[in-house]
């Protein structure tokens, strides 16, 4: 049977210091996203201003929770429509929206992610120094931070020990820390220059086995060189060859049950080169589903 697909919006960009991301569903399906994704299902979201209050320190808290609840339930429709979801962020904040769906629909024990990210977004609201709570979603979907952060049913919908983090070169000391108490595993860029990609493919891979996969991709694992329509430019990072080498062999493993896509921020690539590059990644995901 053909797979349908439903393309989500994460119209959050408060749980970034940057605005503008909140258009990138807009600018993708505008360049022919939806086409892409054999006619999917388009579920926008309506762009709220950002709330001025940050209780507890956390940015933004009440938008961006409307955001993610909002998101849950949209996921859970697309699950439960038996569509293949595919969110497009936004800032990475939104993970905790998609993870909620996830971990309810499929059962934490269930449920892996490959998180392709320059970030590890394992702070707590007591590690964070920015209060931003895209650097938290992780954190939140394994049930570290505060009620205030839990979404939906369920506190924990990741467990730490089926997380892998691929390309991080931006990590705070404590989310070291962090990574290790809860048992998830990191491959840094770092590390990928050193030992090369497939030595961490060649670990992340066979755990995945009996698992639903969920692929969050943020587009600043790229390196700048590269890529640059996006909150932080942090260099070292992934060459789009390497990206499109994690993403395909994930992919090709049969085993996601969605995808997302964050952090492109259609403000910042006035020339559309980002757009370009990004509609090409996802026309590659698209193909490699279908
Ligand atoms: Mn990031």
């Amino acid at each position: 049977m053909e797979r349908r697909f439903a393309l989500v919006e994460a119209a959050v960009s408060c749980g970034s210091p940057t605005r503008g991301s909140e258009g990138a569903f807009d600018a993708l399906v505008d360049a022919g996203l939806a086409a892409a994704f054999g006619g999917a299902r388009l579920l926008p979201m309506e762009k709220l201003a950002p709330c001025p209050q940050w209780p507890a320190g956390l940015r933004h808290l009440d938008t961006v929770m409307a955001v993610c609840r909002r998101l849950r339930a949209n996921v859970l429709d697309a699950l439960e429509s038996g569509e293949y979801p595919v969110v497009i962020g936004g800032d990475h904040s939104c993970a905790m929206g998609s993870l909620a769906a996830l971990g309810e629909f499929y059962g934490a024990e269930n449920l892996a992610v490959v998180y392709v990210d320059a970030h590890t977004d394992i702070n707590t609201e007591r590690t964070s120094e920015s209060g931003c709570i895209h650097g938290m979603d992780l954190a939140a979907a394994c049930g570290l931070c505060c009620g205030a952060l839990t979404v939906g049913r369920n506190r924990v919908n990741l467990l730490g020990e089926n997380l892998h983090i691929i390309g991080a070169r931006s990590i705070d000391p404590p989310e070291y820390g962090i990574v290790e108490r809860v048992g998830a595993h990191l491959h840094t860029a770092g590390e990928v220059r050193e030992r090369g990609l497939e030595a961490a493919l060649g670990e992340v891979l066979p755990a995945l086995e009996g698992k639903r996969v969920h692929i969050s991709f943020d587009v600043d694992v790229l390196d700048p060189a590269e890529f640059t329509a996006t909150g932080y430019n942090i260099p070292k990072g992934l060459t789009l060859a390497q990206v499109e080498r994690v993403l395909s062999a994930v992919l090709d493993t049969g085993l996601t049950v969605s995808f997302e896509c964050v952090e492109y921020n259609p403000a910042m690539d006035p020339g559309k080169r980002d757009l370009n590059t990004l509609m090409s990644i996802l026309k590659m995901v698209s193909e490699k589903l279908k």
